[in-house]
């Protein structure tokens, strides 16, 4: 039966698919629905997201495969001694060590993760070397050091003057619970929390992205919480929890507190939810309300967030505080920051 509300909607949209512009058309491929796909893309969590996606962008815009624009877009900051929440230069645990996590996952559902690994600059080529050459997922601590210089990976001090300088203060209160993630709220006031000389006290990157004939991967690393306990391992190398890739549906990727995001299986949650039809924003809130529901006072004073992307190249973000951010690079705009909602 003719609908005149869903001819006059189809109409206002065949109009506004007409505006999109030359270059955005070419790289629009019309899916069997007729919706266009947005592709190649990648996103990632917060403002140093536009660095990473910048080099994954290469990848893409040259057809490479998003397997590889993930794992060297994350390179950035890993190898950015200034970022001290994500590879050389981290803010180490509370023995000094700095610990790094990470994951990898493909289109096929292949994956590989690194946990506590010391001394190598880039964990999520590790996780890749796990994926591709061992028949495991998961290699930790020095097992995971053995295999990455077996691998032919240099051994470094990842610890900077900059990061050891910040421990050093921390240990003069040295707090048996470390300062979580409480973001913005605590950390931009002068508060007695705050931790010294770390202007990112946490930030994981956790990054998706599709590549030109519409496969999915994603990547995620990090250092963790600054200050953890030795051994503490978080969301962020968990398949499932820190980043959840299914080529049929879409990925998700989460940062905040580790914790509350491996209890609720997050970024699993999310790519299912999306599989029922939520958009990549309401599913991401979805799973901040499912932690925000079980815990509810812990939820006032810590940060979680997600980000995610659907097939159509569709993407969102909501965290249960204010100040989360993401990246966006796709053929119409390179260096997209966008503030995503929460909860408070
Ligand atoms: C962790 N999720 O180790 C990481 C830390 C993080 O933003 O993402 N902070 O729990």
């Amino acid at each position: 039966m003719f609908n005149r509300r869903k001819f006059i909607k189809a109409t206002a949209l065949s109009t506004a698919l007409l505006a999109i512009d030359q270059k955005s058309m070419a790289a629009a491929i019309p899916t069997t629905n007729g919706k266009a796909v947005n592709k190649p893309i990648v996103i990632s969590t917060w403002d140093f997201g536009v660095a990473a996606n910048a080099a994954a962008w290469k990848v893409l815009k040259a057809n490479g495969k998003a397997l590889d624009a993930v794992e060297q877009g994350v390179w950035v900051p890993e190898a950015d001694e200034s970022n001290q929440s994500v590879g050389y230069g981290g803010l180490p645990d509370r023995d000094g060590k700095v610990t790094l996590d990470a994951c990898i996952m493909d289109e096929l559902g292949n994956c590989g993760a690194v946990l506590a690994l010391e001394h190598i600059v880039h964990p999520i080529s590790v996780a890749r070397k796990v994926m591709e050459k061992t028949p495991h997922v998961m290699l930790a601590g020095d097992g995971a050091l053995q295999f990455a210089l077996e691998q032919g990976f240099k051994k470094e001090n990842l610890l900077t003057p900059a990061s050891e300088k910040a421990w050093k203060q921390w240990l003069k209160e040295a707090k048996y619970e470390p300062v979580m993630n409480i973001e913005n709220k605590l950390y931009d006031k002068a508060s007695p929390n705050k931790l010294p000389g770390n202007k990112y006290n946490h930030d994981t990157i956790g990054m998706i992205a599709m590549d030109a004939n519409g496969n999915l991967s994603g990547a995620c690393t990090t250092s963790g919480m600054a200050y953890k306990l030795h051994g503490r391992i978080g969301d962020s190398p968990i398949i499932g929890a820190g980043l959840y890739i299914d080529n049929e549906i879409g990925g998700a990727t989460s940062t905040g507190v580790g914790e509350e995001v491996v209890r609720n299986v997050g970024s699993f949650l999310v790519v299912e939810l999306m599989r029922q039809g939520y958009t990549p924003e309401a599913a991401c809130k979805e799973a901040v309300m499912r932690i925000i529901k079980k815990k509810p006072e812990t939820a006032k004073n810590i940060q979680v967030g997600f980000l995610a992307m659907n097939k159509k190249g569709e993407y969102g973000a909501y965290a249960i505080q204010q100040g989360f951010t993401y990246a966006v690079c796709d053929t119409q705009k390179q260096d997209l920051v966008i503030k995503g909602k929460s909860y408070y």
